[in-house]
């Protein structure tokens, strides 16, 4: 495809923004595909959420052996898991090992943001700039941007005047931060939180957690992998992986309980505790998994949602501080958090949690933060406020599709895609694991490998009938828009202010944006290939 058609060369058949997961494989693919392409990367080095999320205790809570590439047998049995799950450190090496392992890096550009990409309709190509004012043209750009990459720092009043230093957990420090005879301030209490707050606990002088919606954690149960486990599932990976991508959320094969088996109405009241300990004991995402209707019935979720607070009262000895700590909304509405010691972090003595949930943070001042009328004096502030989810990264980039119209004003009502991999109004642009793809609520490895593997396929079909042009079609893009929102209607998910449904930042529209359910999803994407790639729009007078 490159230099095609008398319109002037290409740079690269495709360019990549982003060399986190999605990045680093769809460059592998396209390669192999005899396409050529550049990855544009904002970070210093390859990892993308593994490269920027270094806070205390960051680590992933899908096991290691599920979350990491299948796609090739000789990496997936040679790389060695030290624990049942990663730490941050170890997804990172492992990243770097892939880059190295495939040779990716020469075609990696690192400290490079892209800022903006403009349509040629003419020429069916798009022309795409970084930050320091570089131009690359590409007959196609995929968005390898990640759904958790766009920091969320709350503009808080005052937060400037703080005299002390302040961190987002999702733009740490290299160098690491030593909190040793620190008083420090946490705010926000999701999965960032959940994982740092007893690490930065055990270092700090004294830790205040302030606290908006409290959160509903299970145990990890982390523990170092053994030699002989891990060889026995490696033995029969390529089952697991299968396993995997006939599920519902992309990971789970490794669960010795399985998929679940019963709506809660079907169990005997006096099994349900029986079934809930077994969840809870393995540890891990898995725990909604204890009834097959735990996410969308009210009374079944009740009774999951009641047997975690039972047990936060069982941890936390002060019942003042336990009644906070204890969730009122829909278990597994927000995303569920997986921890090692958090809710016993509440019980030291230098540790005071503050409830913001009725009025918020009033301020941030040089000495520290105001809330309730009170003032807690601080020497530094840890921001683990979350991210601009799923649109964030896609909208700080200035796309212009057809027209000139920018993507943020397309989405002005909220993510439209097809598939959750096209936009109507901007060819020739694949989204990874975009908002309407089951991505978050699944394993996201699962996912992206999904992805990358049908765009490279649907980028070879477009090669073999000699085409340079494809477009979502409106009606398919309403089509689907429409479906997800039917199938998150049958859900519980619509029923709390989740990032889910972009509720953490102001003004953002109340959409729900990732489609529940990897399996049917991936068999409907296979079908839409498989009909000539129905609800596209594929060539164009002129330019095929
Ligand atoms: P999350 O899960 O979005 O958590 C952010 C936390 O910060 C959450 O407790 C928020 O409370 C709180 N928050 C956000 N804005 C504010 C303001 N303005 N004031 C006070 N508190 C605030 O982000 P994480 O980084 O922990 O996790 C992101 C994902 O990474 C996670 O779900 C996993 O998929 C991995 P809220 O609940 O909105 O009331």
């Amino acid at each position: 495809m490159r230099g095609d058609g008398g319109s002037g060369r290409l740079d690269v058949d495709v360019v990549v923004v982003g060399a986190g997961f999605a990045g680093l494989y769809m460059l592998h693919r396209l390669r192999r595909a005899g396409l050529s392409a550049r990855v544009l990367e904002a970070g210093g080095g390859v990892g993308g959420t593994w490269y920027w999320n270094r806070y205390p205790g960051a680590r992933c809570d899908v096991q290691s052996l599920e979350y990491s590439y299948g796609f090739d047998d000789d990496l997936q049995q040679n790389w060695e898991w030290t624990e049942r799950y990663a730490t941050q450190p170890e997804i990172l090496r492992y990243l770097e090992h892939v880059a190295d392992r495939f040779d990716l890096r020469r075609d990696i550009q690192c400290d490079t943001r892209v800022v903006g990409a403009a349509f040629d309709e003419e020429t069916a190509t798009w022309a795409v700039r970084t930050e320091a004012g570089e131009r690359f043209t590409a007959r196609f750009v995929v968005a390898a941007t990640g759904c958790l990459s766009a920091a969320n720092l709350p503009d808080i009043p005052g937060r400037d005047t703080f005299r002390g230093p302040t961190y987002h957990t999702g733009r740490w420090p290299h160098e690491g931060v030593d909190f040793s005879g620190r008083r420090v301030a946490v705010i926000g209490t999701g999965s960032s939180a959940v994982q740092s707050i007893p690490i930065i606990a055990e270092q700090a002088a004294h830790l205040t957690v302030f606290q908006r919606t409290a959160t509903y954690s299970v145990p990890a149960h982390n523990e170092p992998l053994a030699r002989d486990r891990q060889a026995e599932i490696k033995a029969r990976y390529a089952k697991v992986r299968a396993a995997n991508r006939q599920s519902m959320a992309g990971f789970g094969a490794l669960s010795g309980l399985g998929p679940p088996q019963h709506a809660m109405a079907e169990v005997d009241a006096g099994d349900r505790d029986l079934l809930l300990d077994q969840r809870w004991q393995e540890g891990g995402l898995g725990f909604v998994a204890v009834f097959t209707d735990t996410l969308a019935q009210p009374d079944a979720n009740e009774v999951a949602a009641e047997f975690v607070r039972a047990k936060i009262r069982g941890i936390v000895r002060d019942p003042a501080v336990a009644d906070l700590l204890t969730p009122t909304q829909v278990i597994g509405c927000k995303r569920l958090c997986v921890d090692s010691g958090y809710y016993e972090t509440f019980n030291r003595p230098d540790v005071r949690l503050v409830d913001i949930s009725s009025s918020g943070i009033e301020a941030i001042t040089p000495g520290g933060i105001r809330a309730n009328g009170e003032d807690h004096e601080v020497d530094v502030i840890v921001f683990a406020t979350g991210f601009d989810a799923m649109t964030g990264a896609l909208s700080r980039i200035r796309f212009e599709g057809v027209g000139g119209r920018t993507l943020a004003d397309a989405w002005r009502e909220g993510p439209k895609t097809y598939l959750g991999v096209a936009v109507a109004g901007f060819p020739n642009l694949f989204l990874i694991t975009g908002p309407g793809s089951p991505s978050v609520l699944t394993n996201m490895v699962t996912s992206i490998e999904h992805h990358v593997e049908w765009i490279t396929a649907c980028l070879e079909h477009l090669r073999g009938g000699g085409h340079r042009r494809i477009e979502a079609e409106p009606e398919a893009v309403d089509g689907w828009v429409a479906y997800v929102n039917t199938v998150a209607g049958l859900t519980l998910f619509p029923t709390c202010n989740s990032w889910y449904l972009g509720a953490n930042i102001p003004g953002k529209p109340r959409v729900f944006m990732p489609l529940p359910g990897f399996a049917p999803y991936d068999a409907m994407c296979a079908d839409v290939a498989a009909h000539g790639y129905r609800g596209f729009a594929i060539g164009q007078p002129g330019a095929t």
